[in-house]
């Protein structure tokens, strides 16, 4: 290590003294502007990764669903994953070190991790169209190149794409090119030959009307459309040309608002979609013939992909053992009819897809699926190649997919602290402040077929508030009387919380 080198270029990084983050959900996120020091020391962090594990590391600069205004920045794992749990503790100490602390804390991490410093590093970097984006990639960019790595900058991508880059880059290729173009090839060729066997095929079929929360997903999609040829035709909407990311648009919105985003008109059963910031949340919705707003979230979506794959395996004669994986978001009659009406054993962990996909894996096939439309099914390749020979059934098992209730509300809560509240059992109760689980459990009880928990935000300075029972108002009004109760119990500031409706 060239800690010359290093202190020098720190200093054009400088940390401001006493802010403290904490790599949370996804990463870091704050104001873009607290973050160049933070970048800088992620590049250095990812090449120290990089030479441990003898592999490509990937460094995805995105706050997600926050506002245009913040940033943030996330490590990607050699096989795409997450970053390991105790290298993001390592990612908090080294963010947080004072300057003149940087270099031993540098020290310590490569000490701990037996890092073999004479080892080759490479780091693959992307990022998302906010307008600080750019600068703050090119800190990362100094920080790798300071402790002697190599790397690629892929410029402008989603969350997905620099996944997908890191994934094909360490298992040679196997996977897919660790191309822009790889990555459209590998998609557009599965999705192709997945709906080419469907029984629908009209063209109201092969329409979908796409919001990008003015994001990069656009960008990226605009690019891929020409790999569908006749397979897709999208329609894209929020495409970043005027309105602001994720204001008023995006997956984020839909799914918390229960209606479109502005900026799309919406016929009687026409297929809809939203992304979130970073592309890596979908939600689908669509207006019925009355003009009722339905919208797939990830609770669905993970029903009907589950389902689908359940019946599958029955017809194919498979016993494989399937598995579901949730959040303590997931609206109480996906988890009842996952459960009772299709035998599909369901897991509940922490908010965040690195808790979610760690306990997926433990199946044959682990279907994860946040409610806000992050998730994905993994499964092994033989068991994809059976999949694929029957996928000709897969419009008609959607018909028969579940009708459930969507009595949700997300209400947001400013306290002076958020890490007053800690959660535990998959943060489905609050074990401080004390007195607010049994606030809670008061207030639930007054309402039928209802759940509501708080808990802190990862990615944002606020409490979350979750309620559900069986008619909107009563999710409504419970919701409420809980963030009245969070604000009175946990040192809420400003105004009193109102009602969401
Ligand atoms: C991040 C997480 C997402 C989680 C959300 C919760 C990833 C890739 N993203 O966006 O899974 O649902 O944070 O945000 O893990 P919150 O902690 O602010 O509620
Ligand atoms: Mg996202």
């Amino acid at each position: 290590m060239d800690l010359g080198a290093i202190t020098k270029y720190s200093a054009l990084h400088a940390k401001p003294s006493g802010l403290i983050l904490q790599y949370g959900t996804a990463g870091f996120r704050t104001k873009a502007e607290h973050l160049d020091h933070v970048m800088f020391r992620m590049g250095l962090l990812a090449v120290l990764r990089s030479k441990q594990t003898k592999s490509t590391i990937g460094v995805m600069v995105t706050a997600s669903h926050n506002p245009e205004e913040d940033n943030g920045v996330k490590l990607v794992d050699p096989l795409g994953e997450m970053l390991a749990p105790s290298w993001e503790e390592h990612a908090t100490c080294l963010a947080n070190a004072e300057e003149q602390d940087m270099q031993r804390v540098l020290i310590d991490i490569s000490e701990k991790e037996a890092v073999n410093l004479q080892q080759d590093a490479f780091v693959v970097i992307g990022r998302d169209t906010r307008p600080s984006s750019e600068k703050l990639s090119q800190s990362v960019i100094d920080g790798v190149t300071v402790l002697g790595g190599q790397f690629h900058d892929y410029g402008l991508l989603t969350t997905p794409q620099l996944h997908y880059m890191v994934y094909c880059r360490n298992t040679g290729g196997r996977y897919g090119k660790a191309t822009i173009e790889g990555y459209y090839q590998k998609l557009s060729k599965a999705f192709v030959e997945l709906t080419k066997q469907a029984s629908c095929c009209g063209d109201e079929y092969r329409s979908l009307k796409v919001d990008c929360a003015n994001g990069i997903g656009a960008l990226k999609l605009r690019e891929m459309e020409h790999y569908f040829s006749q397979g897709l035709s999208v329609q894209l909407f929020n495409d970043g040309s005027k309105g602001k990311l994720n204001h008023l648009c995006g997956a984020d919105f839909v799914k918390s608002h229960q209606k479109p985003p502005q900026g799309m008109e919406i016929k009687s059963n026409e297929r809809c979609c939203s992304f979130d910031g970073d592309a890596d949340r979908i939600v689908y919705y669509y207006h019925d013939a009355d003009g009722h707003f339905h919208l797939i979230d990830g609770d669905k979506i993970a029903t009907l992909i589950s389902s689908f794959l359940k019946e599958l395996l029955v017809e194919i004669g498979e016993s494989l053992n399937i598995g579901v994986v949730q959040t303590a978001y997931a609206n109480g009659s996906s988890t009842r009819y996952l459960e009772e009406v299709m035998k599909v054993p369901v897991y509940c962990t922490k908010t965040g897809v690195k808790h979610l996909h760690h306990k997926a894996q433990e199946f044959d096939i682990g279907v994860y699926f946040e409610a806000n439309g992050h998730g994905t099914a993994l499964f092994s390749t033989a068991v994809e190649m059976k999949i694929k020979q029957s996928a000709e059934q897969l419009e008609d098992k959607k018909r028969k997919a579940a009708k459930m209730l969507e009595n949700i509300i997300d209400l947001f809560n400013q306290v002076a602290d958020r890490r007053v509240i800690s959660t535990t059992n998959a943060e489905r109760q609050a074990v401080t402040p004390p007195g607010l689980q049994e606030a809670i459990n008061d207030l639930v009880k007054k309402y039928k077929l209802s759940r509501a928990f708080v808990r802190p935000s990862g990615t944002e300075d606020v409490v979350r508030v979750y309620a559900e029972a069986d008619s909107q108002e009563s999710a409504d009004h419970l919701a409420h009387e809980v963030s009245l109760a969070v604000f009175q119990l946990a040192g809420g500031i400003g105004e009193r919380p109102q009602p969401g409706f």
